[in-house]
């Protein structure tokens, strides 16, 4: 088994990548932000809770997406690994994380962080917005919003697993194609 966190700011290219790395490795995506607007959409009570924090840009709380990773493990007891995009985002979730693992034996091996600079991240999220439909993505001041909670509660993640040697930075400016190349001879190294 071989489990993998895809990390970085919002707008990295985390989602980009994620579909790439599951389509050569075969890997489970779990992504809470796609798993959070499956459930607004779907109108559950969840949803309804999670979306006023999304519009704001803020963080979902802990709790809520935590028991959604937790029952999308124990709904795929088939997988070969797992690839957790989005998630963990605050070091309460990594903590949880590891425990969920722990339970079934296994553990994270790699973390991918992407690193792209700010205006990079304002100008591709602005981009999306033109086409998504994410509210999220149209507005500038909850763009910005959701870069200070990344620098205020999810970039520490990385510390917490650098603390166990488990992450390599990976330039995230230019095009998917070189950067899924950089991404999978990181990951080449720890399955061969
Ligand atoms: P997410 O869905 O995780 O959204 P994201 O971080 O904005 O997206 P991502 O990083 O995947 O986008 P990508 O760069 O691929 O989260 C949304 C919200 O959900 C959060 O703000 C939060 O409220 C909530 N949430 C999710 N998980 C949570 C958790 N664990 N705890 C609490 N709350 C949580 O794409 C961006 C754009 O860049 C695209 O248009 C893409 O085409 C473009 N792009 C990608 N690579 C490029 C490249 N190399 N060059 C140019 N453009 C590129």
């Amino acid at each position: 088994m071989f489990n993998l966190i895809l990390f970085g700011p919002p707008g990295s290219g985390k989602g980009t990548q994620s579909q790439k790395i599951i389509d050569k490795y075969g890997l489970k995506h779990l992504s809470t932000g796609d798993l959070l607007r499956s459930e607004i959409a779907a109108e559950t009570p969840l949803g309804l809770e999670a979306k006023g924090f999304m519009d704001r840009g803020q963080l979902v709380p802990d709790e809520v997406v935590i028991g959604m990773i937790s029952s999308a493990l124990d709904a795929n007891p088939d997988a070969n690994g797992f690839l957790f995009d989005g998630f963990p985002r605050t070091e309460a979730q990594a903590e949880a994380l590891d425990k969920l693992l722990k339970l079934k034996k296994t553990a994270i091996h790699l973390m991918l962080a992407l690193d792209v600079a700010e205006p990079e991240l304002i100008s591709r999220l602005l981009n999306r917005g033109k086409t998504s439909g994410r509210s999220d993505d149209t507005n500038e001041d909850v763009i910005k919003a959701r870069i200070t909670e990344y620098h205020k509660k999810t970039s520490a993640v990385a510390d917490y697993y650098m603390k166990f040697d488990k992450v390599k930075h990976i330039p995230g400016e230019g095009t998917v194609e070189n950067i899924f190349d950089s991404i999978s001879a990181e990951i080449d190294k720890k399955v061969k």
